[in-house]
C-alpha cells in the first residue's frame, strides 16, 4: 500500500513536472516574438477587495488565509531597489517580487504549510487581488475580430479538492469579471469532499454575502476524483455549452466568445483555449504559444510542434488549429453533444487518462477538437501533484488501462509493451464503454491515427518512417535544446561586507546540490559567480544558485525563474533577494567555513545580510 502510494506519487509528479517543462520551454522560445500587451497597474495589485472577507476570524492564528497585505515600509525601504533591479525591470514581475516577501514567521510558516497542501505560494496568492489585471497575451489581430451578439450561453464547471480559497476565488472572480453576463448562465462549483474546513460552509457563505447569485454549489456523498465530480456537475448545469475549467485558473480578456462562436458553427467542435502559464512560485502570469496536444506510447499527454506550414499567414495565428488531443482541463462543450457522446467514463478514478480518452472518443465519433488562439486562459503549473488517491490506486495507470481497452484496438499494445508492469492490473467493467463505442458506429483507432494524428511515430516505424513523421511537425523554430543560449551580463565575486569572506561551493563547482560557504576570497572559479539576463547567479557559467527551505544550493539551470531568480542592488552593502523564497542570502556567523542559509530580509542582525558585490 505505502510502495503503491509511492509510485502513484511519483508517475503523477514526473507526468505533471514534464509537462510544465515542456510547456515552459516552448513559452521561453515563442517569448520574444509574441504581440501581447501588458497592462501593470500596480494600484489593481493590493487586496482590498469590495468585497465581504470571511476569513478575519482565521488571520490570529494563522488557520486559514491571511487577509490584507500590509508591506512593512521599513523592511521594503531596506530592500529597495532590490525589487526594482536597476536593468529596466519589469514593474509588473517587480510588483509580484514584492508581493511574495517574507516578513517573519508566521509568513514563513504560512507558506510552507500552503506548499505542503497545495503545491504553490500561498502567501503571494493571499495578498494578490481577488480581481487582478493579467496581460492581454492574444495576437493583437484578436482584438478585430467581431462575434455575434447572440452566441449559446454556457455553464463553466469547476470541480475542486482542496484547494486554496483565495486562488478559488479569483478563478471565480475572473470569471465573473471577463466574462459577459448574457453569456454566462452559471457557474457551477463542485466541492470533491475537500477536506479543509473552510471550504464549505465559508464558501458557501462568501458567495451569499456578496450576493455572487450564479455561483452554485455542489457537493457529491463522498471524494469522487474529478472524472465524477466532473460528472456530477455537468447533470445539473442548464447552460447550452459546458466550459470546464480547474480551480486555479485565470480567464483572460475575451475568452470565452471565440470558444462559443465556433460550437455555434457546429455542434460537434469540442474547443480550448490556448493555456497560459501562471507560475506556482511567483503568480506571474505568462503567454504560452501556439502548440497542439498530442501523446506517446505511455498514454502521456504532450505538447508538441504544429504541422508544417500550420501558421503561413498572419490570419492563421487566429483561426482555430485542430488538436489530436486535449490537456484535459479546459474545454467548451455543446452540453446536448456532450451527453450524447457518452459524457465521461464513469469508471475512471481520481485523476488521469480522461483527457486522452475523450479526446479519441470524440475524433473516432465524428467530432473534432480545436484550439481556439484567441481564447486564453492562465493556469497555475505545479511541479508536484499534492494529492493522492484515497486507496493509493496509481489512477493514471487504472484510466488508461481503460483507454485501451476502449478504445486502441490492437495498438494498445504498444503501450502494453512500455508498461510490463500493467499486465496483471485490474482496469474494472468496461462493457458499458464498449457498447457506447459501438452505438455511436465510431471509427477505429487505425483511422484516427492514420486521419488525424499521422505524425505519430509508432515503435513499428523504421528509420525512413520515422523521418517522414517527424518532417511533417514544425523543428527548427522551438526546440530549445539547441538554440538556448545564455546571456551573462556581469561577472563578480560575493563578499560579506565587513569581512574579507566570499561565497564559494562547499564542494566543487560542478557538484549538483552541494551547499554554499564562506571561504578567505581569491580569485577562483569556485568564487566567480556570473548574473544572467534572467536574474539567475551561475558560478563558474555552470550551475545555478538555487534558494532551498534552509539554505541555498547550486543546481542545474532550470531556466523557469523562480527559486534561481535573485534580486540585488549592486556595490556595497546589499541584500540579495530571491523571489520564490521571499528570502535573503545570510549567514549565522562571519567566520570561514559559515554556511550561507536563506534567511528573513528583515533579521535584527543586518551584517549577517549585506553583501558587497565585487565586479
Ligand atoms: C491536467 C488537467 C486536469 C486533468 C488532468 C488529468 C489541465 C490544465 N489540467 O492536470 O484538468 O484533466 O490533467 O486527469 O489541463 N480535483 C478534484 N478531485 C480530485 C482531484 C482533483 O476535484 O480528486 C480537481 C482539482 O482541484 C483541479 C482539477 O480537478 O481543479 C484538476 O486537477 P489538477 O489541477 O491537480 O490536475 P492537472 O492540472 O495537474
Ligand atoms: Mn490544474
Amino acid at each position: 500500500m505505502v510502495s503503491l502510494n509511492k509510485s502513484f506519487l511519483y508517475g503523477i509528479c514526473f507526468a505533471s513536472l514534464t509537462w510544465v517543462v515542456s510547456l515552459y520551454l516552448f513559452f521561453q522560445l515563442t517569448k520574444s516574438k509574441s504581440t501581447f500587451t501588458k497592462v501593470p497597474t500596480p494600484h489593481s495589485w493590493s487586496v482590498k477587495n469590495n468585497i465581504v472577507d470571511p476569513f478575519l476570524k482565521y488571520t490570529k492564528n494563522n488557520a486559514g488565509p491571511s487577509q490584507t497585505y500590509v508591506n512593512s515600509p521599513e523592511l521594503v525601504k531596506k530592500l529597495q531597489p532590490v525589487f526594482g533591479s536597476s536593468k529596466g525591470s519589469d514593474p509588473y514581475e517587480e510588483e509580484l517580487a514584492n508581493l511574495g516577501l517574507v516578513r517573519d514567521n508566521n509568513d514563513l510558516k504560512i507558506k510552507d504549510e500552503g506548499y505542503k497542501m497545495h503545491a504553490y505560494n500561498v502567501l503571494i496568492s493571499n495578498r494578490l487581488s481577488l480581481n487582478r489585471d493579467i496581460p492581454d497575451t492574444r495576437n493583437k489581430l484578436c482584438r478585430k475580430i467581431k462575434y455575434e451578439q447572440k452566441l449559446p450561453n454556457a455553464s463553466i464547471i469547476i470541480c475542486f479538492y482542496n484547494e486554496h480559497f483565495h486562488t478559488l476565488l479569483r478563478t471565480i472572480h475572473s470569471i465573473l469579471n471577463r466574462t459577459p453576463a448574457h453569456l454566462l448562465e452559471e457557474i457551477i462549483l463542485v466541492n470533491d469532499q475537500s477536506d479543509i474546513p473552510y471550504l464549505h460552509q465559508d464558501l458557501d457563505e462568501y458567495f451569499k454575502k456578496n450576493s455572487l447569485t450564479k455561483v452554485r454549489l455542489f457537493k457529491p456523498e463522498k471524494r469522487e476524483g474529478l472524472i465524477r465530480a466532473r460528472l456530477f456537475g455537468a447533470r445539473r448545469a442548464q447552460g447550452k455549452v459546458l466550459v470546464f475549467l480547474d480551480s486555479h485558473v485565470e480567464v483572460n480578456v475575451g475568452w470565452i466568445e471565440p470558444l462559443l462562436s465556433r460550437i455555434k458553427e457546429k455542434q460537434s467542435n469540442v474547443v480550448m483555449p490556448i493555456i497560459d502559464i501562471i507560475k506556482a512560485d511567483t503568480f506571474a502570469y505568462s503567454s504560452s504559444p501556439l502548440v497542439r496536444g498530442g501523446f506517446n506510447w505511455g498514454l502521456h499527454f504532450k505538447w508538441e510542434n504544429l504541422p508544417k506550414g500550420t501558421l503561413k499567414r498572419k490570419e492563421d495565428f487566429v483561426k482555430p488549429i485542430k488538436s489530436p488531443t486535449m490537456a484535459g482541463g479546459l474545454f467548451a462543450i455543446d452540453r446536448g453533444y456532450f451527453i450524447d457522446m457518452g459524457e465521461y467514463d464513469a469508471g475512471m478514478n481520481i485523476w488521469g487518462g480522461e483527457n486522452l480518452e475523450i479526446s479519441f472518443r470524440i475524433w473516432m465519433c465524428g467530432g473534432s477538437i480545436e484550439i481556439m488562439p484567441c481564447s486564453r486562459v492562465g493556469h497555475v503549473f505545479r511541479s508536484r501533484r499534492p494529492y493522492n488517491s484515497p486507496d493509493g490506486q496509481d489512477t493514471m495507470l487504472f484510466n488508461s488501462l481503460r483507454v485501451a481497452y476502449v478504445w486502441m484496438d490492437d495498438y494498445k499494445e504498444h503501450f502494453l509493451n512500455q508498461r510490463k508492469d500493467a499486465k496483471n492490473v485490474d482496469y474494472g467493467d468496461i462493457s458499458s464503454r464498449l457498447q457506447l463505442r459501438k452505438e455511436l458506429k465510431c471509427h477505429d483507432f487505425d483511422w484516427y491515427l492514420k486521419n488525424v494524428y499521422p505524425e505519430l511515430p509508432l515503435p513499428t516505424d523504421d528509420e525512413e518512417q520515422l523521418k517522414k513523421r517527424w518532417s511533417a511537425i514544425e523543428q527548427d523554430k522551438y526546440q530549445p535544446w539547441h538554440s538556448r543560449r545564455r546571456n551573462y551580463v556581469a561577472q563578480y565575486q560575493i563578499k560579506l561586507a565587513g569581512t574579507d569572506l566570499c561565497i564559494q561551493t562547499a564542494k566543487d563547482v560542478r557538484t549538483k546540490g552541494s551547499g554554499l560557504v564562506l571561504r578567505p576570497c581569491k580569485k577562483s572559479k569556485n568564487q566567480t559567480w556570473y548574473e544572467t539576463d534572467k536574474n539567475e547567479l551561475v558560478l563558474a557559467q555552470l550551475l545555478c544558485l538555487q534558494a532551498g527551505k534552509t539554505s541555498p544550493i547550486l543546481y542545474k539551470c532550470h531556466e523557469m525563474g523562480g527559486d534561481q531568480e535573485w534580486r540585488h542592488k549592486g556595490g556595497q552593502k546589499s541584500p540579495i533577494y530571491n523571489l520564490a523564497a521571499g528570502t535573503c542570502l545570510g549567514v549565522n556567523k562571519k567566520a570561514v567555513n559559515a554556511t550561507v542559509v536563506m534567511k528573513l530580509c528583515g533579521d535584527p542582525e543586518p551584517s549577517f545580510l549585506n553583501w558587497d558585490i565585487i565586479v
